[in-house]
């Protein structure tokens, strides 16, 4: 169902029907990108509030602007909100998004040409992680690890010799195609010993965290970024999280260093989120992500698909079709024909392109939003199997039926937000 925009409909009737559209088709469609999510009534109402008339730069107490009686508070709530739920000593919520958070990091720690590394962007790591053709790879020297061909998973022995090797100033941990449980004390032990700064990148994971079902970063990284749009159920933003010694370096590089006047209506989603992912329910939620993944990752395996690293230990799966003959593009864009939306996403060792690639990745956080459990998962299973055999056939009327079938159960669930 769609909501009612009665002023957007009396004043713009063009972009309220796109509205309308939209919300149709998240309300309609299998959402499996483990990037998206659907947030709540509440952070869709905080998003659109007379905040967004307000500008705050500087911080709490300490404003260029006058007139910040309540945005103060909201910020402040914000802030304890996010350093109690992740039991960290600072917390900036400013950063506009990801990636604009993780080039304050850069700004914070290291200076143009110095050695950052990350994890490889076709390996399953971040643009932002010292890709060569984010900024982050072309002002700083970025160098790569990966997984192992063999396992898929990150080898610690390979890590350490190449920040033994490179001494990088920064290392990043995390990234957005990684299905397995990140070792943030391994992690921490490779910084210490080559006085890297480790910056743990918990963007994808962030609410799993709050609720449990990942470790904690904390105390190993010395920074946390993170998103708070993905499994954290919030807005589109992101929060830098630290210890005290690192508040001021932090704080100065978000702003004044990169950013001007906060999204102070973004804050205050941001603190409803977080309100919302301090709760018991939430916890009851981020463990669900993860028991649909490994229940969806087993019926997947039942059928025959090859599963990066062999299954998945948090909410993200990551297939390559190679075996099933069908490039994941053309699987994708079946797949959304199907009312099933993913992404076509490159595998480690990708012998194709980034625009081409040979595998999608998929993600519980969305549809266990809804309501969807363990026991829907062969259901979900079975519609990607029909649709990637359908695809590979360009059988459209398979496609048809799998849509209709989709619908159905969605009608069932209604989504966060859109349920009226
Ligand atoms: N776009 C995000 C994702 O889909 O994982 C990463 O920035």
């Amino acid at each position: 169902m769609t909501l009612p925009h009665p002023a957007l409909s009396a004043t713009d009737p063009e972009l309220a029907a796109l509205v309308g559209a939209e919300e149709q088709l998240q309300a309609e469609t299998l959402r499996l990108i483990p990037s998206e999510n659907y947030v709540s009534a509440a952070v869709l109402e905080a998003s659109g509030t007379v905040l967004q008339n307000k500008y705050s730069e500087g911080y709490a107490g300490r404003r260029y602007y006058e007139g910040q009686q309540v945005i103060d508070q909201v910020e402040r709530l914000a802030v304890a909100r996010a350093k109690a739920l992740f039991g960290v000593e600072h917390a900036n919520v400013q950063p506009y998004s990801g990636s604009p958070a993780n080039l304050a990091v850069y700004l914070a720690f290291a200076e143009p040409g110095d050695t950052v590394m990350g994890m490889a962007l076709p390996m399953g790591g971040h643009l932002t992680h010292g890709w060569g053709v984010s900024a982050t790879g072309k002002w700083f020297r970025g160098v790569q690890y990966g997984v192992r061909q063999d396992t898929g998973l990150i080898d610690f022995d390979e890590v350490r010799e190449l920040a033994l090797k490179e001494r990088p100033k920064i290392i990043f941990c995390g990234g957005t195609a990684l299905p397995r449980t990140i070792d943030f004390p391994a992690f921490a032990e490779i910084a210490r010993e080559c006085g890297a700064v480790l910056v743990a990148d918990v963007a994808h994971i962030a609410g799993l965290i709050a609720g449990g079902a990942h470790p904690s970063p904390v105390p190993h990284a010395d920074v946390i970024s993170t998103t708070t749009h993905k499994t954290l159920r919030g807005p589109r933003g992101a929060m830098l999280m630290s210890r005290e010694e690192h508040a001021k370096a932090l704080d100065k590089a978000v702003f004044p260093g990169l950013q001007g006047g906060p999204h102070n209506q973004t804050t205050a989603a941001i603190a409803v989120a977080l309100h919302e992912a301090s709760q018991p329910s939430f916890r009851t939620y981020a463990q669900s992500v993860v028991a649909n993944a490994r229940a969806l990752a087993e019926a997947l395996l039942d059928r025959g698909f090859d599963l990066v690293s062999g299954g998945t230990d948090n909410h993200l799966i990551l297939m390559d079709l190679t075996p099933k003959e069908v490039p994941g593009k053309v699987a994708a864009k079946a797949l959304d024909r199907a009312g099933i939306v993913v992404n076509y996403n490159t595998v480690p060792y990708d012998p194709r392109k980034p625009f081409d690639p040979s595998g999608i990745r998929i993600g519980t956080p969305s549809l266990t939003s809804r309501g969807l459990g363990t026991e829907h998962m062969a259901a979900v299973a079975d519609w990607i199997d029909r649709g990637v055999t359908a695809a590979g056939k360009e059988d459209e009327q398979a496609l048809a039926t799998i849509r209709s079938e989709v619908a159905e159960l969605m009608s069932a669930h209604p989504a966060p937000g859109l349920a009226g």
